[in-house]
């Protein structure tokens, strides 16, 4: 029997590389898409992955509960991958009531939805290391005490949590993948390591001189997301549901992160990186690293690209991006002329 399995998030980082992955698997792919008024880039990342035409897309909204019931009962899925949310930290303070709606309610949402149409699914929650916020361990693992710092991560505390309760109260099969930074040429680009490599390219090419940047100090573990959709999909394969950290085991400075990409195209990040203060947040989380232990034994999961593989990747794709664009501008040019 083919497997079905419902996206939320679909048209994001995760969704892209998670749907190039279960079609891959033989698997049905179906995408929730909320309505946008900019319809004609909505499957720009599925588009890049070439599979945008494999994944059916079901309308629907994280904040509409009919709309779910509806996407639910209609796909009548094996396996739910609640990847959708209002995900970029910065923005949190700027717009807290939609991320606490998106990003905590719309959790809740989606688990009554699979329960009430879909209980036998499985359910995975996208959960992330921004929960530890202030706890400095060593490493951050599943035991490790959580303390937010953020409107973003305080919703996605809230996730975590119902997403516990359902799986106790209900028995469901939900598991929740905490899941440390993971990056890749498809990030959003008000990202810190998607901004910086395509700076880096865009100086590279004579676009800009400067990149302004915040916090260089912070520390994050990151990692490549076509391998941390396959721990999230391993997670759903597993007997029981299940809590798992995912994360490399390294820890990086923005700063160094800064070197390597400038570094890829033979410059010197001093030279071009301009600190703003404007640009640092209300409240920061210092220093995060996973122990992803757990996920190694249990799942049998490990990283496979190095943080250096996964910059250079980056900083290539937005070198043929910006080469691209001024192509098809001199192209139109030489139409017009
Ligand atoms: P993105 O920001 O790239 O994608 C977010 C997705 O959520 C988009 O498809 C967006 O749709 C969708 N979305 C936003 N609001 C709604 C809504 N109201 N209803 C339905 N869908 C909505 O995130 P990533 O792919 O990077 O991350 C996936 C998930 O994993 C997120 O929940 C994120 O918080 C979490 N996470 C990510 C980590 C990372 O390092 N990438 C680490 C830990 C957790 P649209 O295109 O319409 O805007
Ligand atoms: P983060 O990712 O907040 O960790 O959340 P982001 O890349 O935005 O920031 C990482 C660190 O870099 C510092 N920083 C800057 N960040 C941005 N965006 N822009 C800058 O100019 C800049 N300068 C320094 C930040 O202060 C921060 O310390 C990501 C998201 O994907 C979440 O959804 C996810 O849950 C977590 O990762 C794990």
């Amino acid at each position: 029997m083919t497997k079905r399995a419902l996206i939320t998030g679909v048209t994001g980082q995760d969704g892209a590389y998670l749907s190039q992955l279960l079609l891959e698997k033989g698997y049905e792919v179906y995408g929730l898409l909320r309505r946008s008024a900019s319809s004609d880039v909505i499957a720009e990342r599925l588009r890049w992955l070439g599979v945008a035409d494999r994944v059916r897309m079901v309308d629907g909204n994280l904040t509409d509960m009919p709309s779910l019931l509806d996407a639910v009962a209609k796909v009548k899925p094996d396996e739910v991958y609640n990847l959708g949310a209002q995900s970029f930290v910065k923005t949190s303070w700027d717009q807290p009531q939609v991320t606490a709606q998106v990003t905590a309610f719309g959790v809740l949402n989606m688990l009554e939805a699979v329960r009430r149409m879909a209980p036998q699914a499985r359910f995975y929650q996208a959960s992330s290391s921004e929960m530890y916020g202030l706890i400095q361990e060593a490493e951050q693992g599943e035991k490790t005490p959580f303390y937010p710092r953020s409107p973003y991560a305080v919703a996605k505390l809230y996730g975590h949590w119902i997403t516990v309760n359902y799986r106790e109260s209900f028995g469901m099969h939900a598991s929740s993948g905490i899941l440390f930074n993971h990056e890749s040429p498809l990030r959003g680009i008000e990202f810190v390591t998607r901004k910086v490599t395509d700076g880096a390219a865009r100086i590279k090419l004579g676009l800009a001189k400067e990149l302004r940047m915040g916090n260089m100090d912070a520390e994050r573990d990151w990692g490549h997301a076509r391998d941390y959709v396959r721990a999230m999909w391993l997670m759903l394969q597993q007997d029981a549901p299940d809590d798992y950290v995912v994360a490399t085991g390294r820890t990086t400075t923005v700063r160094e992160m800064c070197r390597i990409a400038f570094a890829h195209v033979g410059l010197d990040y001093e030279r071009h990186v301009v600190v703003d203060p404007a640009l640092f947040r209300p409240a920061e989380v210092d220093r995060l690293l996973g122990d992803p232990s757990k996920a190694r034994a249990k799942l049998g999961w490990v990283p496979e690209t190095t943080l250096e593989g996964m910059i250079a990747e980056m900083v290539e794709a937005d070198l043929r991006r910006h080469r691209d664009r001024a192509l098809l501008a001199s192209g139109r040019e030489a139409a017009a002329s």
